[in-house]
């Protein structure tokens, strides 16, 4: 692997949006990534090996719980420190990027919005070290766009619950200490229920033959009549409307950390224009080649505005779920774009591992179908500026 030399694009000057702090925050993590990331990923990617190593670095750099506050062990940091961090982590890699999502989105989240202080003081500065990682169980076998549909369930059994179903497409599953498991009970409501690896009857299988998100662990969550002590159930919040209210807050992480997917090809495929010659002159001379980077660099543009604005609006508490769908939907397909794009500016070398293009655009196969499809980002948009419903 070449050593890493990005250069991010700044065409409007999204930089003098930014507090000295935020740019803090930003450069550091930018320098880890340089660092720690860059020249170990493809190998990892190359092997389907997630490079656990990285969970207490990651720890260290305050990637996990940037906006839990920092009695619980976060970072209490703004939206945008926490979009930027996401941005940076994903210009190494989106399978970086997920486990640092879902451990604070996903698991410090909902541990902090819905559970006890007991709960809190026992799992969140464990899990903002590292000490424990997590994992969300909400995606089922046959409920993936329509969780509410799902099937996995408790029963009360006096002094604890017995816990029945399974998960599949678990990002940190086959190494997580930790599941959020989002379960119905005995009268068909959702809660979400901590349960502990070494519970009896609980297992996390990996899912094997990935052709994305190669470095991030992806796998299954069974319980079969798992006893889960009654004071794993996070009780302050119940209904469809738990999970998904965590799902906002990894959704706005992907609306950044998709940019840095993109901002990594655009980087790759400008340098390579200006190095690499045919008929006579660097193939970045060419009108075809200045068009595909012109859009490039058009679209990181436009994708980095409507993120800062979403986080300005998060940081005044406004943003609305439909706003963050927006940005996740468009910005994951900006990237997806642009990656494809760059890939063609450096031709056959465009499908190796010693440029990190490939690796992207496989990567964000995923992160346009998880948390939300493209389409149903789409319909959540549809309902909110027609007030028609095209789930029901
Ligand atoms: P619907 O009837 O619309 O809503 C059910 C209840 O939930 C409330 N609600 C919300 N509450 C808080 N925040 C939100 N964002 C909310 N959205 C909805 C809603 O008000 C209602 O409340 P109540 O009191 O009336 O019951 O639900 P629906 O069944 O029609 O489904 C709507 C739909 C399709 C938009 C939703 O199910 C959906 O978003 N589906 C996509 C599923 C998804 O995103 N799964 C992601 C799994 S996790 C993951 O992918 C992690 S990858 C991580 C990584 O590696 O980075
Ligand atoms: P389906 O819901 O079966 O959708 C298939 C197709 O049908 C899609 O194109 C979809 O857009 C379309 N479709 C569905 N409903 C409609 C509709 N109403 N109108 C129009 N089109 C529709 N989940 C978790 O809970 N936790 C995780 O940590 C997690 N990590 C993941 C990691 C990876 C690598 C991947 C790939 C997925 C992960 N997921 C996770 C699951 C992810 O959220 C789901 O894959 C996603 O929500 C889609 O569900 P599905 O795959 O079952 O597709």
């Amino acid at each position: 692997m070449k050593p890493d030399l990005f250069e991010a694009p700044d065409y409007y000057k999204v930089d003098d949006l930014l507090t000295d702090e935020h740019k803090l925050i930003r450069d550091s993590v930018r320098d880890w990534v340089k660092k720690s990331v860059s020249p170990i990923i493809e190998e990892y990617a190359q092997k389907a090996k997630f490079p656990d190593h990285l969970l207490k670095e990651l720890a260290e750099i305050g990637a996990f719980g940037p906006n839990i506050p920092v009695e619980y062990g976060g970072s209490g940091l703004d939206e945008i420190s926490a979009g930027l961090i996401m941005q940076e982590i994903e210009r190494g890699d989106s399978g970086i990027r997920s486990t640092a999502s879902v451990q604070s989105s996903l698991v410090m989240g909902p541990i902090f919005n819905y559970g006890t202080e007991e709960q809190k003081k026992r799992f969140l500065p464990k899990l903002a070290t590292g000490e424990l990682i997590g994992c969300f169980g909400l995606t089922e076998p046959d409920h993936g766009s329509n969780p509410g549909g799902m099937t996995t369930n408790y029963k009360d059994c006096g002094n604890h619950y017995l816990l029945n179903g399974a998960k599949l497409w678990i990002s940190n599953s086959p190494f997580a200490d930790i599941a959020i498991v989002w379960a119905k009970n005995e009268e068909g409501r959702i809660h979400g229920l901590i349960v502990e690896r070494g519970m009896e009857g609980f297992s996390t299988p990996e899912t094997h033959s990935k052709w994305s998100l190669r470095a991030s662990a992806t796998g299954e969550l069974i319980f079969n009549d798992v006893k889960v002590p009654k004071n794993n159930l996070m009780p302050n919040k119940s209904g469809l409307g738990a999970p998904l209210k965590c799902l906002d807050s990894a959704r706005y992480g992907i609306a950044w950390g998709s940019i840095g997917a993109a901002m990594d090809c655009y980087d790759t495929a400008l340098k390579y224009s200006k190095e690499r010659s045919q008929f006579g002159k660097p193939i970045g001379g060419f009108q075809l080649q200045q068009k595909k980077l012109s859009e490039m660099v058009t679209e990181i543009t436009k994708a980095q505005l409507l993120a800062w604005r979403l986080g300005t609006l998060k940081n005044e508490g406004k943003a609305t779920t439909a706003q963050i769908s927006m940005a996740k939907r468009n910005n994951a397909e900006m990237a997806i774009k642009v990656a494809r794009e760059a890939r063609q500016v450096l031709g056959g070398m465009g499908i190796t591992g010693d440029y990190p293009i490939m690796r992207h655009m496989m990567n964000l196969e995923s992160v346009i179908t998880y948390e939300g499809t493209h389409d149903i980002h789409l319909l959540i948009t549809g309902l909110d500026i027609t007030g028609i419903n095209a789930f029901k």
